[in-house]
């Protein structure tokens, strides 16, 4: 392949000017904000994404257009590495670099820079493959990025409209091809048909449970969860798709999704679901998942990420326990959001080994490689379970001695394919979830009586700059502004068993507040307090947060 044409890069970016005055970051999830300021970004994601690929020896490497939980009007862009992990971080920098260039001539010293610093081969040859969500300002963006990579002159995929973990999953198998780690075959077909048969292996001989009804945020995760049961078959799983309008504007996210119902701790719109029924809902691009039900007594009960990985751990421990391969450990990543009493019920209860790290799937994806099978979940419902290189041979090669033992080894195996590695995946979460509670013929309810959440409380704070907030200890303590976390600490010292912490957050304009304590009412003032010294430090512009 010839070398990059640096005037051809400059000619296309004409076509994709920068706005003035804008400061673009790759936060928590890649660029995110309002569609109409993305353009310019889109189209040097993609000069991004091909230069990392001749990095990477050719490699594929994904590329994603959604906005995940955030309102319709906005969208966004992230990277995915070869096998499936968030774009390495050292390299986010430069995202944020080429994204910042202003002229065309400081886009390509931004290009050149990377190449050198890299010692990237510019005459190796790009791969990029992508997808987008349902978001009406998708296909736009698409062209932009498509734009971005035919400047560097890169061989692409179009996976048209995914949801962002099968995008992962794809770029995976995509590289994995014709290797002993083979993760899959490279399509959607594949996918499901990967996921169904694990299912099917890991509920084996167990009598199906009742219906789940699931909220699809009116998002991509609507065609593809009933593309998904489909494969799965509802003999063994019933699956009523909920809000799964994807093409009436302004209904993605909007009062419904995986995110609205873990902060607003209620049922989302168009999903009435009576007491007793199971119900769950995703989020934008079908990465997350919480369930839910309402008690007897017309009680909203959640069970979050932080319940999905005490559920999980609990089981692949039991699982592990049973089939006798005992050498293999267990630990569980959370963050700063998962609730005191899931932090205390896995550390002191379960005496799991549990870490906590910065929010960010990137951060928690890390963290749990570093044990031999690695439960991670933020309390927002996003997480996976990841199994190291070594606890994978040691299960595929295990001999067992007793029925119950191969049992055991059977299940755990079908674990291994049926939890999608890559990611935090909505539909593959939902069916882990799904394949516990048909094992031990668990209700929600059942499921819920492991330990009692602490009342919590999230509130989103509108300030000038959020950027101006800096913490440190995994987020939990705030290093700027200068004072303000010992106001927090003395604020949190008076309530019984209160916590509280601010960050700014990655995806959307806004600081986060975080509290929880022992009572509703103590809980909830504590977040509106905590929320009010924010507002008052930072020269809140959304109206001061209320009760
Ligand atoms: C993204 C990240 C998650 C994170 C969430 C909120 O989720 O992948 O790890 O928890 O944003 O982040 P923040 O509090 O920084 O806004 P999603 O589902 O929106 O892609």
């Amino acid at each position: 392949m010839a070398s990059i044409n640096y005037d051809q890069i400059k000619e296309a970016a004409t076509h994709h000017p920068k706005p003035q005055d804008i400061k673009y970051t790759y936060g928590t999830a890649g660029f995110r904000m309002r569609a109409d300021l993305l353009d310019s970004v889109v189209f040097r994601v993609g000069i991004l994404a091909a230069l990392r690929s001749k990095k990477l020896d050719s490699k594929f490497l994904g590329v994603m257009v959604t906005a995940s939980h955030n309102p319709e009007r906005d969208n966004g862009i992230k990277l995915v590495d070869p096998y499936g992990d968030m774009l390495e971080q050292s390299w986010e920098e430069y995202a944020t670099q080429l994204a910042n260039s202003q002229t065309e001539d400081e886009l390509v010293e931004v290009i050149k820079r990377i190449v050198v610093e890299n010692n990237i081969d510019e005459t190796k040859e790009a791969n990029v493959v992508y997808a987008r969500d349902t978001r009406p300002s998708g296909p736009a963006l698409v062209m932009a990025l498509e734009d971005g990579l035919k400047s560097v002159g890169s061989e692409v995929i179009d996976f048209g409209i995914k949801t962002t973990p099968q995008l992962h999953y794809m770029t995976c198998c995509l590289n994995t091809k014709g290797t002993e780690k083979s993760y899959g075959d490279p399509s959607e077909l594949g996918y499901y048909k990967k996921l169904a048969e694990a299912f099917r292996k890991a509920v084996d001989g167990k009598p199906r449970i009742s219906a789940l009804y699931v909220d699809c945020a009116n998002g991509v995760g609507a065609p593809k969860l009933s593309e998904l049961a489909r494969h799965v078959g509802d003999d063994i799983l019933e699956v009523i798709v909920a809000n799964d309008d994807t093409r009436t504007q302004g209904k993605l996210n909007h009062l419904c999704g995986a995110d609205y119902v873990k902060t607003c701790q209620r049922l989302p719109l168009g999903m009435d679901i009576e007491k007793g029924k199971r119900g769950a809902s995703l989020d934008g691009d079908a990465d997350r998942i919480v369930f839910y039900f309402v008690d007897e007594d017309g009680t909203f009960k959640l069970l979050d990420g932080d319940k999905i990985a005490a559920l999980a751990a609990s089981f692949v421990i039991d699982l592990v326990k049973t089939a006798g391969v005992e050498g293999v450990k267990v630990g569980v990543v959370q963050t700063a959001y998962a609730n005191g009493s899931a932090t205390n019920y896995l550390k002191n209860v379960m005496k799991v080994p549990v870490s906590c790290v910065s929010t960010g799937v990137k951060h928690l994806h890390h963290e749990a490689t570093k044990y031999d099978i690695g439960v991670y979940f933020e309390a927002n419902g996003h997480g996976t379970v990841l199994f190291s290189p070594e606890a994978l041979k040691t299960i595929s090669s295990a001999k067992c001695e007793t029925a119950e033992q191969e049992d055991a080894l059977k299940r755990l195996r079908a674990l291994t394919d049926l939890i999608n590695q890559t990611v935090g995946d909505a539909l593959s979460d939902m069916l882990l979830v799904e394949a516990i509670l048909v094992n031990k013929q668990w209700t929600l309810k059942d499921w819920d009586q492991a330990y009692t959440d602490l009342p919590s409380r999230l509130v989103k704070v509108v300030v000038s700059d959020r950027h101006i907030f800096k913490g440190t200890n995994a987020e939990r303590t705030l290093i700027e502004p200068v004072g303000l976390q010992e106001k927090i600490d003395a604020l949190v010292g008076k309530y019984k068993d209160g916590r509280s912490f601010v960050r700014p957050s990655g995806t959307e304009d806004v600081v986060r507040v975080y509290a929880e304590a022992a009572t509703r009412e103590e809980c909830d003032e504590l977040a509106y307090k905590v929320s009010g010294l924010v507002y008052d430090e930072a020269g809140g512009t959304g109206g001061r947060p209320e009760e």
